[in-house]
Protein backbone atom coordinates (compact mmCIF):
# COMPACT_ATOMS: atom_id res chain seq x y z
CA UNK A 1 0.00 0.00 0.00
CA UNK A 2 1.60 3.54 -0.61
CA UNK A 3 1.76 6.06 2.10
CA UNK A 4 -1.35 7.87 2.46
CA UNK A 5 0.75 11.57 2.82
CA UNK A 6 2.15 10.57 -1.03
CA UNK A 7 2.33 13.87 -3.28
CA UNK A 8 0.71 12.29 -6.54
CA UNK A 9 0.80 13.54 -10.23
CA UNK A 10 -1.94 13.14 -12.72
CA UNK A 11 -1.11 13.62 -16.39
CA UNK A 12 -4.22 14.69 -18.33
CA UNK A 13 -6.26 14.71 -15.52
CA UNK A 14 -8.77 16.89 -17.54
CA UNK A 15 -9.49 13.52 -19.94
CA UNK A 16 -12.46 10.97 -19.52
CA UNK A 17 -10.06 8.89 -17.06
CA UNK A 18 -8.34 11.41 -15.52
CA UNK A 19 -11.28 13.78 -14.34
CA UNK A 20 -11.85 10.59 -12.06
CA UNK A 21 -9.38 9.37 -11.15
CA UNK A 22 -8.06 12.67 -10.07
CA UNK A 23 -10.98 12.93 -7.61
CA UNK A 24 -10.73 9.65 -6.01
CA UNK A 25 -7.07 9.74 -5.52
CA UNK A 26 -7.86 13.24 -4.20
CA UNK A 27 -10.17 11.15 -1.55
CA UNK A 28 -7.32 9.02 -0.39
CA UNK A 29 -4.30 11.21 -0.19
CA UNK A 30 -5.86 14.96 0.23
CA UNK A 31 -6.89 17.40 -1.97
CA UNK A 32 -3.51 19.41 -1.73
CA UNK A 33 -1.19 16.15 -2.39
CA UNK A 34 -2.69 15.53 -6.04
CA UNK A 35 -1.11 17.77 -8.74
CA UNK A 36 -3.64 17.91 -11.60
CA UNK A 37 -1.67 18.57 -15.07
CA UNK A 38 -2.98 19.31 -18.34
CA UNK A 39 -2.27 21.25 -21.47
CA UNK A 40 -5.70 22.85 -20.42
CA UNK A 41 -7.10 24.05 -17.39
CA UNK A 42 -10.28 21.88 -16.07
CA UNK A 43 -13.93 23.08 -16.97
CA UNK A 44 -15.43 20.77 -14.21
CA UNK A 45 -16.25 22.61 -11.12
CA UNK A 46 -15.34 19.62 -8.66
CA UNK A 47 -11.77 18.68 -10.14
CA UNK A 48 -10.65 22.93 -10.66
CA UNK A 49 -12.05 23.23 -6.80
CA UNK A 50 -10.28 20.23 -4.86
CA UNK A 51 -7.02 20.55 -5.57
CA UNK A 52 -4.02 22.10 -7.47
CA UNK A 53 -3.75 22.61 -11.30
CA UNK A 54 -0.69 22.40 -13.28
CA UNK A 55 -0.89 23.42 -16.85
CA UNK A 56 2.02 21.55 -18.76
CA UNK A 57 2.77 19.64 -21.63
CA UNK A 58 4.43 16.40 -21.38
CA UNK A 59 6.36 16.97 -24.92
CA UNK A 60 8.10 19.26 -22.46
CA UNK A 61 10.79 17.87 -19.92
CA UNK A 62 12.40 20.89 -18.48
CA UNK A 63 9.20 22.31 -17.67
CA UNK A 64 8.04 18.43 -16.29
CA UNK A 65 11.57 18.42 -14.30
CA UNK A 66 11.29 21.87 -13.09
CA UNK A 67 6.99 21.04 -11.87
CA UNK A 68 8.39 17.43 -10.18
CA UNK A 69 11.27 19.08 -8.84
CA UNK A 70 9.20 21.30 -6.93
CA UNK A 71 6.59 18.94 -5.66
CA UNK A 72 8.72 15.97 -5.25
CA UNK A 73 6.10 13.60 -6.48
CA UNK A 74 6.27 9.82 -5.08
CA UNK A 75 3.85 8.95 -7.87
CA UNK A 76 3.29 9.71 -11.11
CA UNK A 77 -0.09 8.88 -13.21
CA UNK A 78 0.78 9.76 -16.68
CA UNK A 79 -2.95 9.69 -18.50
CA UNK A 80 -2.21 11.72 -21.63
CA UNK A 81 -2.84 10.19 -25.04
CA UNK A 82 -3.81 10.48 -29.05
CA UNK A 83 -6.92 7.28 -28.76
CA UNK A 84 -7.09 5.21 -31.51
CA UNK A 85 -9.64 6.73 -33.90
CA UNK A 86 -7.94 10.21 -33.59
CA UNK A 87 -4.42 8.97 -34.19
CA UNK A 88 -5.31 7.56 -37.54
CA UNK A 89 -5.82 11.05 -38.84
CA UNK A 90 -2.26 12.25 -37.06
CA UNK A 91 -0.12 9.17 -36.82
CA UNK A 92 2.70 10.72 -36.32
CA UNK A 93 1.61 13.21 -33.29
CA UNK A 94 -0.31 9.92 -32.03
CA UNK A 95 3.12 8.54 -31.79
CA UNK A 96 5.50 11.56 -30.94
CA UNK A 97 2.94 12.07 -27.44
CA UNK A 98 2.37 8.60 -27.14
CA UNK A 99 5.59 7.49 -27.21
CA UNK A 100 7.84 10.72 -26.42
CA UNK A 101 5.22 11.80 -23.55
CA UNK A 102 6.01 8.36 -21.82
CA UNK A 103 10.01 8.27 -22.49
CA UNK A 104 9.94 11.82 -20.48
CA UNK A 105 7.40 10.31 -17.82
CA UNK A 106 9.76 7.21 -17.49
CA UNK A 107 13.36 9.28 -17.73
CA UNK A 108 11.96 12.10 -15.14
CA UNK A 109 10.36 9.26 -12.49
CA UNK A 110 13.95 7.82 -12.43
CA UNK A 111 15.89 11.18 -11.83
CA UNK A 112 13.73 12.51 -9.71
CA UNK A 113 13.23 9.34 -7.63
CA UNK A 114 9.61 8.92 -8.05
CA UNK A 115 8.39 5.59 -6.48
CA UNK A 116 5.74 4.11 -8.43
CA UNK A 117 4.25 4.84 -11.95
CA UNK A 118 1.00 4.08 -13.62
CA UNK A 119 0.33 4.27 -17.03
CA UNK A 120 -2.20 2.75 -19.32
CA UNK A 121 -2.41 0.14 -21.94
CA UNK A 122 -5.55 -0.66 -24.41
CA UNK A 123 -7.20 -3.75 -25.81
CA UNK A 124 -5.38 -2.12 -28.86
CA UNK A 125 -2.32 -3.80 -28.11
CA UNK A 126 -3.95 -6.93 -29.66
CA UNK A 127 -4.82 -7.52 -33.63
CA UNK A 128 -6.29 -9.09 -36.30
CA UNK A 129 -4.23 -12.38 -35.92
CA UNK A 130 -5.04 -12.30 -31.73
CA UNK A 131 -7.44 -15.09 -30.56
CA UNK A 132 -10.75 -13.16 -29.95
CA UNK A 133 -12.39 -14.53 -27.38
CA UNK A 134 -11.22 -14.89 -23.97
CA UNK A 135 -7.80 -13.43 -25.17
CA UNK A 136 -5.19 -14.55 -23.43
CA UNK A 137 -2.65 -12.17 -21.52
CA UNK A 138 0.35 -14.00 -22.93
CA UNK A 139 -1.05 -14.18 -26.72
CA UNK A 140 0.26 -13.32 -30.65
CA UNK A 141 -0.44 -9.49 -30.77
CA UNK A 142 -0.46 -7.39 -34.56
CA UNK A 143 -1.76 -4.49 -33.68
CA UNK A 144 -2.67 -2.24 -36.78
CA UNK A 145 -3.64 1.13 -35.16
CA UNK A 146 -0.66 3.74 -34.65
CA UNK A 147 -2.11 3.84 -31.33
CA UNK A 148 -2.19 -0.04 -30.83
CA UNK A 149 1.59 0.04 -32.19
CA UNK A 150 2.39 2.83 -29.48
CA UNK A 151 0.45 0.80 -26.35
CA UNK A 152 2.68 -2.06 -27.21
CA UNK A 153 6.07 -0.25 -27.56
CA UNK A 154 5.10 1.32 -24.75
CA UNK A 155 4.19 -1.81 -22.84
CA UNK A 156 7.62 -3.35 -23.27
CA UNK A 157 9.49 -0.23 -22.47
CA UNK A 158 7.78 -0.33 -18.90
CA UNK A 159 8.66 -3.74 -18.86
CA UNK A 160 12.70 -2.66 -19.95
CA UNK A 161 11.91 0.43 -17.00
CA UNK A 162 11.33 -2.32 -14.38
CA UNK A 163 13.80 -5.36 -15.08
CA UNK A 164 17.22 -2.95 -16.08
CA UNK A 165 16.40 0.40 -13.37
CA UNK A 166 13.77 -1.49 -11.31
CA UNK A 167 11.23 1.56 -11.78
CA UNK A 168 8.20 0.44 -10.31
CA UNK A 169 6.04 1.41 -12.91
CA UNK A 170 2.78 -0.78 -13.66
CA UNK A 171 0.10 -0.89 -15.91
CA UNK A 172 -3.68 -2.13 -17.28
CA UNK A 173 -4.80 -3.07 -20.72
CA UNK A 174 -8.77 -0.73 -20.65
CA UNK A 175 -11.43 -2.09 -22.52
CA UNK A 176 -13.41 0.53 -24.08
CA UNK A 177 -14.41 3.40 -20.72
CA UNK A 178 -17.71 4.63 -20.21
CA UNK A 179 -18.19 7.30 -17.63
CA UNK A 180 -21.28 10.22 -17.27
CA UNK A 181 -18.67 13.17 -16.27
CA UNK A 182 -16.36 13.76 -19.09
CA UNK A 183 -16.59 13.09 -22.70
CA UNK A 184 -14.18 10.84 -24.43
CA UNK A 185 -12.00 12.08 -27.07
CA UNK A 186 -11.14 9.93 -30.11
CA UNK A 187 -11.31 6.67 -28.93
CA UNK A 188 -13.29 3.60 -31.51
CA UNK A 189 -15.30 2.19 -27.82
CA UNK A 190 -16.47 5.81 -27.63
CA UNK A 191 -20.16 5.25 -29.33
CA UNK A 192 -20.90 3.60 -25.92
CA UNK A 193 -20.66 6.54 -24.14
CA UNK A 194 -22.34 9.00 -26.23
CA UNK A 195 -25.29 6.34 -27.08
CA UNK A 196 -26.66 7.61 -23.49
CA UNK A 197 -26.57 10.94 -24.46
CA UNK A 198 -28.33 10.92 -27.14
CA UNK A 199 -30.63 8.39 -26.01
CA UNK A 200 -31.78 11.15 -23.18
CA UNK A 201 -31.89 13.77 -25.64
CA UNK A 202 -34.72 12.11 -27.57
CA UNK A 203 -32.45 11.77 -30.41
CA UNK A 204 -31.97 8.62 -32.89
CA UNK A 205 -28.78 7.25 -32.14
CA UNK A 206 -26.38 7.01 -35.46
CA UNK A 207 -23.99 4.02 -34.79
CA UNK A 208 -20.54 4.13 -36.06
CA UNK A 209 -19.90 0.23 -35.56
CA UNK A 210 -22.31 -2.88 -36.87
CA UNK A 211 -24.98 -3.67 -34.73
CA UNK A 212 -23.05 -6.77 -33.99
CA UNK A 213 -20.02 -5.56 -33.24
CA UNK A 214 -18.98 -7.26 -29.48
CA UNK A 215 -15.84 -5.16 -27.56
CA UNK A 216 -15.09 -5.58 -24.21
CA UNK A 217 -16.03 -2.35 -22.10
CA UNK A 218 -15.67 -1.41 -18.36
CA UNK A 219 -18.04 1.22 -16.31
CA UNK A 220 -15.71 4.00 -15.28
CA UNK A 221 -16.23 3.32 -11.16
CA UNK A 222 -14.51 -0.68 -11.95
CA UNK A 223 -11.60 1.45 -13.81
CA UNK A 224 -11.20 3.53 -11.32
CA UNK A 225 -11.34 0.65 -8.60
CA UNK A 226 -8.74 -1.31 -10.76
CA UNK A 227 -6.13 1.53 -11.22
CA UNK A 228 -6.46 2.26 -7.59
CA UNK A 229 -5.94 -1.86 -6.70
CA UNK A 230 -3.36 -2.08 -8.80
CA UNK A 231 -1.28 1.43 -7.77
CA UNK A 232 -1.89 -0.13 -4.10
CA UNK A 233 -0.66 -3.93 -4.32
CA UNK A 234 2.11 -4.58 -2.87
CA UNK A 235 4.96 -4.83 -5.49
CA UNK A 236 5.97 -8.64 -4.51
CA UNK A 237 2.05 -9.33 -6.23
CA UNK A 238 2.93 -7.27 -9.09
CA UNK A 239 4.12 -9.56 -11.46
CA UNK A 240 3.16 -8.56 -14.71
CA UNK A 241 5.26 -6.17 -15.71
CA UNK A 242 4.28 -5.14 -19.06
CA UNK A 243 0.58 -4.55 -18.61
CA UNK A 244 -2.49 -6.79 -17.05
CA UNK A 245 -5.47 -7.97 -18.91
CA UNK A 246 -8.73 -6.69 -17.78
CA UNK A 247 -12.15 -7.11 -18.31
CA UNK A 248 -15.73 -6.34 -16.73
CA UNK A 249 -18.30 -7.31 -19.90
CA UNK A 250 -18.88 -7.35 -23.53
CA UNK A 251 -22.04 -6.26 -25.32
CA UNK A 252 -22.67 -5.33 -28.97
CA UNK A 253 -24.24 -2.07 -30.22
CA UNK A 254 -27.72 -3.96 -30.53
CA UNK A 255 -27.27 -5.30 -26.80
CA UNK A 256 -26.35 -1.80 -25.34
CA UNK A 257 -29.37 -0.24 -27.33
CA UNK A 258 -32.10 -2.84 -26.13
CA UNK A 259 -30.22 -2.17 -22.49
CA UNK A 260 -31.48 1.41 -22.60
CA UNK A 261 -34.55 0.57 -24.17
CA UNK A 262 -35.66 -0.50 -20.91
CA UNK A 263 -35.26 2.74 -19.16
CA UNK A 264 -36.50 4.79 -22.40
CA UNK A 265 -38.87 2.15 -24.68
CA UNK A 266 -38.65 4.60 -27.61
CA UNK A 267 -35.01 4.98 -28.29
CA UNK A 268 -33.74 4.37 -31.76
CA UNK A 269 -30.83 3.50 -32.83
CA UNK A 270 -29.35 3.22 -36.93
CA UNK A 271 -26.43 2.00 -38.25
CA UNK A 272 -23.94 3.61 -40.59
CA UNK A 273 -19.97 1.87 -39.87
CA UNK A 274 -17.31 4.27 -41.10
CA UNK A 275 -13.38 3.51 -40.99
CA UNK A 276 -13.68 2.59 -37.21
CA UNK A 277 -15.94 -0.64 -37.69
CA UNK A 278 -11.99 -2.05 -39.43
CA UNK A 279 -10.20 -1.22 -35.93
CA UNK A 280 -13.57 -2.66 -33.86
CA UNK A 281 -12.98 -5.71 -36.06
CA UNK A 282 -9.28 -6.10 -35.38
CA UNK A 283 -9.26 -6.28 -31.32
CA UNK A 284 -10.40 -8.89 -29.30
CA UNK A 285 -14.41 -9.76 -28.04
CA UNK A 286 -13.51 -10.74 -24.68
CA UNK A 287 -10.69 -10.42 -22.38
CA UNK A 288 -9.38 -13.26 -19.68
CA UNK A 289 -8.22 -11.38 -16.88
CA UNK A 290 -7.46 -14.10 -14.71
CA UNK A 291 -4.03 -13.25 -14.13
CA UNK A 292 -4.80 -9.65 -12.64
CA UNK A 293 -7.74 -11.56 -10.40
CA UNK A 294 -5.03 -14.39 -8.89
CA UNK A 295 -2.16 -11.39 -8.39
CA UNK A 296 -3.72 -8.91 -6.52
CA UNK A 297 -7.60 -9.41 -6.73
CA UNK A 298 -9.39 -7.93 -9.60
CA UNK A 299 -13.61 -8.20 -9.38
CA UNK A 300 -15.44 -5.50 -11.55
CA UNK A 301 -18.45 -4.52 -9.97
CA UNK A 302 -20.73 -3.56 -12.83
CA UNK A 303 -22.52 -5.28 -15.80
CA UNK A 304 -24.37 -3.86 -18.70
CA UNK A 305 -27.90 -3.44 -16.99
CA UNK A 306 -26.32 -2.13 -14.15
CA UNK A 307 -24.02 0.35 -15.93
CA UNK A 308 -27.10 1.65 -17.90
CA UNK A 309 -28.85 2.53 -14.68
CA UNK A 310 -25.68 4.00 -13.09
CA UNK A 311 -25.21 6.36 -16.37
CA UNK A 312 -29.19 7.20 -17.07
CA UNK A 313 -29.33 8.52 -13.38
CA UNK A 314 -26.42 10.23 -13.09
CA UNK A 315 -26.27 11.73 -16.69
CA UNK A 316 -30.03 12.83 -16.11
CA UNK A 317 -29.18 14.36 -12.85
CA UNK A 318 -26.31 16.38 -14.74
CA UNK A 319 -28.75 17.47 -17.16
CA UNK A 320 -31.30 19.13 -14.39
C1 LIG B 1 -10.16 3.56 -27.95
O1 LIG B 1 -11.25 3.17 -28.39
O2 LIG B 1 -9.24 4.00 -28.67
C2 LIG B 1 -9.91 3.44 -26.47
C3 LIG B 1 -9.27 2.13 -26.12
C4 LIG B 1 -10.01 0.87 -26.28
O3 LIG B 1 -8.16 2.12 -25.68
N1 LIG B 1 -11.12 3.59 -25.74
Amino acid sequence: MANTSDTVLVIGACGQLGSELTLELRNIYGGANVVAADIAAPKQADLRDSGPFEKIDVLDPKAMGELAARYKFKQIYHLAAVLSATGEKQPKFAWRLNMDGLFNVLDLALEQKVERVYWPSSIAVFGPSTPRQHTPQQTIMDPNTVYGISKQAGERWCEYYFQKYGLDVRSLRYPGLIGYKALPGGGTTDYAVDIYHKALEGETFECFLNEDTYLPMMYMADAIKATIGLMHAPAEQVKVRDSYNLSAMSFSPKEIAASIRKHIPDFEIIYNPDVRQKIASSWPQSIDDSAAQQDWGWQPAYDLDAMTEDMLLNLRKMKE
